[in-house]
This record gives structure tokens, sequence and C-alpha cells, in this order.
């Protein structure tokens, strides 16, 4: 017994926080980061729901369970991603899970979502974010079909296959589905969501590139990027607020006239993620999801939920109103919103929204929730339901991962890049003054945020080890074994 607690306090001692929120602190030094453990194992496969060949480790799902995770155990974080890749098929594309006992793709599930090879570009940056170990691009990984390529080809690959299957508009075509597995928009139909994540992974290249000092290439990026963002702003924003796609036969979806559906939680997240929002659209669409999709146990995926105007690819329509992809509050999406907030600088909103959700806060309302206090679940009932609140699918989510994202890159702003870490913290004004320890590149950071002038974002002073720099930043070759790292707001 004393070996295993020693091991699970060695692992969390991986990073730690004391912001003086009890509930934070305990979600994110331990019950977070066991879920991550947990979700990175099994991910929705080898568990209570496994039902043969029906299901298997998801190419999206396996991706994103490691961004939370990556600070653990990076080594295993870097096999699975190469397991992840090789299961990819030689176009670009992915099987949309794979066995874990075979690790090859499952061909009863089949592929076609199109947000699947873009999650390959996240996995592998956020783990060379946290490491630093460029070297996993030049691994050898096989195809699905027996032919080989670096890592660095995959990922090509996968940036390829989007490029190559666009719509009527000229933005990428969803396929079966995106991220949401009910939105179907049929064989012509764009989605907003994968637009986000295919601007994103453009931004990836370019910090690639710059980091490379490779100033040819990075103009080229750059300069993609830039025109990719005009397409996108100028067919998904409808005046304060991000649209979910269009579907097959041309209709917008989640435009602000829709009767039902008119606001989506996901790209109003992802514009300030990927980067794609201007200061200005991140503050007009984050607000309207606080007036529109808020609620007292965090924001519905979309509202009014589908009910008579469902266009025929709505799925989500099966389920009752307020639960799952139809207007529930959808546990990982919360994370997104808590970074998104969070990068906007909200951190007032962002930890609202993280203890509107967080399993530690429901002690005093678990007849309500009925879940265990210390997991997230798939979704809480919205307000559309007649249990609102009422949680369910424990365990079996990415939300862990998300969450450890939102809360230690959002909340915290501890933001590593490919040559060092941003800190940026965005937090309530109450809290005057936090600690961190983080194990990062061999090296161990103790970091003390403090905020006398009770601000909720906004960095005043960095000293690094006694030296103060000229901006919020770290370059890793400015670290020694142990760093004190001083930051006020
Ligand atoms: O994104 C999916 C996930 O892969 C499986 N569960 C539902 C999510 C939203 O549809």
């Amino acid at each position: 017994l004393d070996e295993l607690s020693a091991s699970w306090d060695e692992l969390l001692g991986r990073f730690q926080v004391s912001t003086g929120d009890g509930k934070l602190d305990r979600m994110v030094n331990i019950w977070n980061q066991y879920q991550c453990m947990v979700t990175f194992n099994l991910s929705r496969s080898a568990s209570y729901y496994e039902s043969g060949m029906g299901r298997g480790m998801g190419f999206r799902d396996s991706n994103q369970d490691l961004l939370g995770f990556v600070h653990m155990i990076p080594g295993r974080a870097r096999s699975r991603i190469l397991d992840i890749a090789a299961t990819q098929l030689p176009d670009g594309s992915a099987w949309h899970q794979y066995q874990p006992l075979t690790k090859k793709g499952n061909a009863d599930i089949g592929g076609g979502f199109n947000d699947d090879p873009l999650w390959l570009i996240a996995g592998t940056s956020a783990y060379i974010k946290e490491t630093g170990d460029t070297s996993i691009l030049s691994e050898v990984v096989t195809f699905d079909d027996g032919g080989e390529g670096t890592l660095f080809e995959h990922l090509t690959r996968s940036f390829e296959f989007t490029v190559t299957h666009k719509g009527p508009h000229g933005l990428p075509l969803i396929g079966r589905a995106d991220w949401n597995d009910c939105l179907r928009l049929g064989a012509d139909g764009e989605s907003s969501f994968v637009a986000m994540q295919f601007y994103y992974a453009i931004s990836i290249i370019c910090q690639f590139a710059r980091c490379k000092n490779d100033m040819k290439s990075s103009e080229y990026w750059e300069k993609k990027l830039e025109e990719t963002g005009k397409l996108i702003q100028s067919l998904y924003w409808d005046n304060d607020r991000f649209i979910r796609g269009y579907t097959q036969a041309g209709e917008r979806i989640g435009a602000a006239a829709d009767k039902e559906a008119n606001l989506w939680l996901n790209p109003q997240s992802w514009a300030v993620i990927s980067g794609l929002a201007s200061k200005e659209q991140a503050d007009i669409a984050l607000e309207a999801v606080y007036r529109h999709l808020n609620t007292e146990y965090g924001a519905v995926l979309m509202n009014p939920p589908y009910h008579s105007h469902a266009f025929d690819g709505a799925l989500s329509v099966i389920y009752n109103q307020g639960t799952k992809e139809n207007a529930g509050i959808f546990s990982q999406s919360q994370g997104w919103l808590i970074l998104a907030e969070a990068m906007c600088g909200h951190g007032e909103h962002a930890f609202t929204y993280f203890m509107e959700n967080a399993p530690s806060a429901q002690n005093d309302r678990a007849e309500i929730r009925r879940l265990e206090p210390y997991c997230y679940g798939q979704f809480t009932e919205g307000s559309a339901s007649r249990h609102p609140g009422r949680s369910h699918v424990h365990w079996l989510t990415g939300t862990a991962s998300t969450m450890m994202v939102g809360c230690v890159e959002g909340i915290l702003g501890i933001r590593p890049d490919l040559t060092g870490i941003r800190l940026s913290p965005s937090i309530p004004q109450n809290w005057d003054c936090l600690e961190i320890h983080k194990d990062f590149r061999g090296k161990h950071l103790h970091i003390v945020i403090q905020n006398p002038n009770r601000k909720e974002s906004g960095v005043q002073k960095l000293v690094l080890n006694g030296t103060e720099l000229a901006e919020n930043y770290i370059p890793a070759s400015l670290l020694n074994e142990k760093n004190e790292i001083l930051l006020t707001m």
C-alpha cells in the first residue's frame, strides 16, 4: 500500500497547484489527473461499455486524451501517438476507431469523420510543446496499408486530406460528422469546427517554421493562415456568433435567425482557441454564450434544442431536449470554453464555468447530479430537460483531459510552446496568491503568482531565479535544474 501510495504521489506530484480554492485544487491535483490516466489507458474502449468490435480506441478520442496526460508520463504519450498514426490511411484520412489489442483500424465502424486526421496534428504538437522532443517527427511509422513514412509525413497527409476535401464554399468538408457525432451535414456539407481545427493546424505549422528559423516557409504559411482565416471569417461569422456549418443543400446551421439551434458553443470557443477570432469577435461571441447558453450547471452545447425544426441531418433530435448533443451540457465542451475565456483574459468567467460543472463542487447537490463527486461524466442535463443538473455516463468521456488543459493552460496560464513556456494566468479577482509545482522537460518549476491588485489577468512582472524577464515568457534555455519563478499580476 505504501508503494502504491508513493507511486501516485510521484505521478501526481509532477503537477500540483495551491490556489486557496480547495474544490479546484482537489480536481486538478488528484481526481482530474486520475481520470486522465483512466481515459488514457482505456479510452472509450476497454470499459464497462466494451461491446466487441463495435467499439475501439477512438482516433480523435485518443488524441484528445493525450492532451491532459502528456505531462504525467510523456513516454507513454509518445508511443500512443505513434500507435494512432500507424492506423492512418495513406490518403491521410483515419479509421474512426482502432482495436487496442491488434492496433488495427476498425473497418466495422469505418472512417470519414473529417475532424479525425487533424487531431493527430494537435496531439503531436501538444506532446512536442510539453517535452521539446522534436525527434518524434522523424520516427518512421506504417500506414494502414503497410506503406510507411515519418510521423511528419503522417501529419502532412492529415493536412493534405483536409486541403483536398473542401466543399462548395472552399471550406473543409465535414464528412460523416465532426467532433459532434450527431451532426450530419451531407456529402458536401462543411463544418466550422473542422475549419477552425484546420486554421489551428496551419498556425501550428507556422510555429514550427518560425522555430526552425525557416523564414521562407514561415512567410508562406503565414500567408496561407491569413487567406484561410479571411475565408472562414467571411462565411462563418454571423454578426455576434460563428455559425456551425453549411448543409449539403447550402443551408446555414447555427445562424441567429434559425428557429432552433441558433447558437452553438463549440464554434465560439474554438474560434478563440484556434486563434481565428479577433479580440472584439471573441468578446462578443463569448458574451453571447454567457447570455444564451450558460446555466447553473455549465453551458449547453447549443440552444434552443431541436424539436420541431430539425434539419434532416440533425440526428440529435432523437434525444430528449436538454440531453446529450441536443442542448445537453456536454462536459468536454466546458473545458474548451474555460480555455477560451482564459485566453481572452476573462478569469472570472473561466472560473465560473469551472465551478458550475466541477464534480468537487457538487457535494451539496449530489441528489441532483447523481454522479460520483470526483469524476466527470459525458454530459449533464441542460435547462430544457425536466431534470436539469442530472449527469450521465461517468468516466467514459474526454472531459478530464480537456478540463486539465482548460485549468492548467487556461486559468493557471501555464502555456508551453516549442521554445519555452508562457505564463498568463486568468483567475478570479479574489485570489491573491497561488503556488504551482511543475516538472517541465526534466526540470522543476516552482511558480508563485501574486495578485496584489486583484486583477483577473495581465502580467506586470516576471522574475526567474532572481532575474527579471522582459515579458511573461521563459525561454527553455534559461531554465536551471530547479527554478524559482515569481509572477506579479
Ligand atoms: O466527440 C464525440 C466523442 O468522440 C464520442 N462521444 C460523443 C462526442 C460528441 O459527439
